[in-house]
């Protein structure tokens, strides 16, 4: 077996003692860090599969993620930028109900590579927080919101809506995760839709390009 596929395997298992380990054997082997995270995403897939059948329940999907974000932490070294941010403050969080923050967290290593700051809200943000956020921190110039249920993105267009009622100016919404299309981003009044956080980290920065 590859190092590249013992990883992914051990992810699906949830091992997550030895994930780090597998990971730094994976790059001292020459792997690019982008392929051993898609094999870690590719696990979540596999892992949501399972779930969907019956296979396995929560618990076992929740030591999967644990496993991968354990291998995500030794490869953000590698994908995060050298700290030179020159296009604002970016705010993100999983809207209100959700505790999914996989996705969340790759989001924002890659908007964070474009050269925003980071503000991470967490999971379970109510749409207000971001508001408060917002008016928190200096020069925020993005608003990042994620969900990863069909049962909230009512809470994702709460959080839109929420936001660009506030009467703050001077920031873009962008939205994503997993149910979210980009007719769906629209209806609700964001101003931007990315479907993985590589295009995230590029829809954002010519959000506030433009
Ligand atoms: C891990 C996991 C969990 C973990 C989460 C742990 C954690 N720390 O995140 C735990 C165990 C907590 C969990 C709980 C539940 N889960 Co869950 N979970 C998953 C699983 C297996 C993986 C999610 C993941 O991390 N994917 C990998 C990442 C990289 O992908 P991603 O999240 O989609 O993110 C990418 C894009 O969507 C996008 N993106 C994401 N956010 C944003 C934001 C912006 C701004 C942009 C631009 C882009 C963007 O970019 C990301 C990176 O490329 C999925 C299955 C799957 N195939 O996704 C189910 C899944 C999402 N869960 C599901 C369900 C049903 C639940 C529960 C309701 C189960 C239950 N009965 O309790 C609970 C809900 C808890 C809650 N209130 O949130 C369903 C959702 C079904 C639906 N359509 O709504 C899924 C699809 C499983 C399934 N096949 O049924 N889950």
């Amino acid at each position: 077996m590859s190092k590249i596929a013992e990883v992914k395997a051990k992810v699906e298992a949830g091992k997550t003692k030895l994930v780090p380990g597998l990971v730094q054997e994976a790059l001292d082997q020459g792997n690019a860090a982008e392929d051993i995270l898609q094999a870690m995403v590719d696990s979540m897939g596999v892992v949501g599969d399972k779930f969907s059948t019956g296979e396995i329940f929560v618990p076992e999907m929740l030591i999967a993620a644990k496993a991968m974000s354990k291998g995500v932490e030794v490869l953000k070294p590698l994908m995060a930028s050298d700290g030179a941010s020159s296009l604002g403050t970016c705010v993100i969080g999983t809207v209100a109900g959700d505790l999914h923050d996989i996705g969340k967290n790759l989001v924002s290593m890659m908007i964070e590579s474009a050269g925003f700051n980071m503000v991470d809200l967490g999971v379970d943000v109510p749409a207000n927080g971001f508001v408060d956020a917002i008016k928190a921190n200096e020069n925020v110039t993005l608003v990042a919101c994620s969900g990863l249920l069909t049962t909230t993105m009512p809470a994702l267009k709460e959080a839109v809506e929420t936001i660009k009622a506030s009467g703050l100016t001077g920031f873009k919404v962008i939205v994503g995760g997993a149910p979210v299309t980009p007719e769906y981003a629209a209806e609700i009044g964001a101003d931007g839709y990315a479907p993985d956080a590589g295009s995230a980290a590029v829809k954002s920065k010519e959000l506030v390009t433009a």
